[in-house]
């Protein structure tokens, strides 16, 4: 998969080359490419965004340079392309998988007050949130939504960490010990050390389902 990122500050994406990323895109599982809006702009001053009209404070993010990017990146249009707002519909599991459908997503990153209207009717598949709170951008957004679609990417990571974890079967995870046996007088529940893998599932799908119940019960209504 490729995913061309739009961002007027393309320095907050080098975590994306850390970890399970960083490795994934050196195996050339995932392309990540992070675009500056504003090697586009054809302001002689750079500038690329300006004040609302109508008044009202902040500043707007202007359609030339948002606009020329986006043309450059995508010729063929077969890109999906994706504005990172909270005025989206929020991201969830489903929506993840749904997006795994995309050979190519463009992701545009607003700061700001945003980007002009015409950016979204013209250029722009669809927003998506990533929760109800509002950030100063969308470029942690983004790099949440490319974290969490890369995750699903063949070969990104091991399908036996996929089938075990929450949201998968509708529950939240299990808790998860590891050395030492004791830690500050808490122990590890022995039957993790029983070595009875029945009775293992069997305690991790009761925790799960406990869990779930007391701190998420609206994922056991659907
Ligand atoms: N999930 N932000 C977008 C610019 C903006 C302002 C107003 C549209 C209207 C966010 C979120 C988020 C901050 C990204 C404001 N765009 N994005 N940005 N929550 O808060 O995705």
């Amino acid at each position: 998969m490729k995913i061309d990122i739009l961002t007027l500050f393309p320095e907050m994406f080098s975590a994306l080359g850390e970890s399970i990323l960083g490795r994934a895109q050196k195996a050339g599982k995932i392309e990540i490419n992070v675009v500056n809006i504003r090697d586009f702009t054809e302001d002689k001053h750079l500038k690329c965004d300006d004040y609302p009209f109508g008044g009202g404070a902040g500043m707007v993010m202007m359609p030339q340079p948002i606009g020329s990017a986006i043309d450059a990146l995508d010729k063929d249009r077969k890109a999906h392309r994706i504005y990172l707002s909270p005025k989206g519909e929020t991201l969830r599991q489903q929506k993840v998988f749904s997006l795994l459908a995309y050979e190519h997503l463009i992701l545009l990153c607003g700061h700001y007050e945003g980007v002009d209207q015409r950016v979204i009717d013209l250029f722009i598949d669809e927003e998506i949130s990533i929760g109800d709170y509002v950030l100063t951008g969308g470029e942690l957004p983004a790099m949440v939504l490319v974290d969490c679609v890369s995750r699903y990417v063949d070969g990104v990571i091991s399908t036996s960490s996929l089938v075990d974890e929450s949201f998968s079967d509708g529950l939240l995870e299990y808790p998860q010990y590891t050395r030492p046996q004791e830690y500050r007088g808490l122990i590890v529940p022995p039957v993790l050390v029983s070595g009875d893998h029945a009775k293992v599932d069997e305690w991790r799908r009761k925790e799960a389902l406990k869990l779930t119940k007391k701190m998420r019960p609206d994922l056991l209504k659907k």
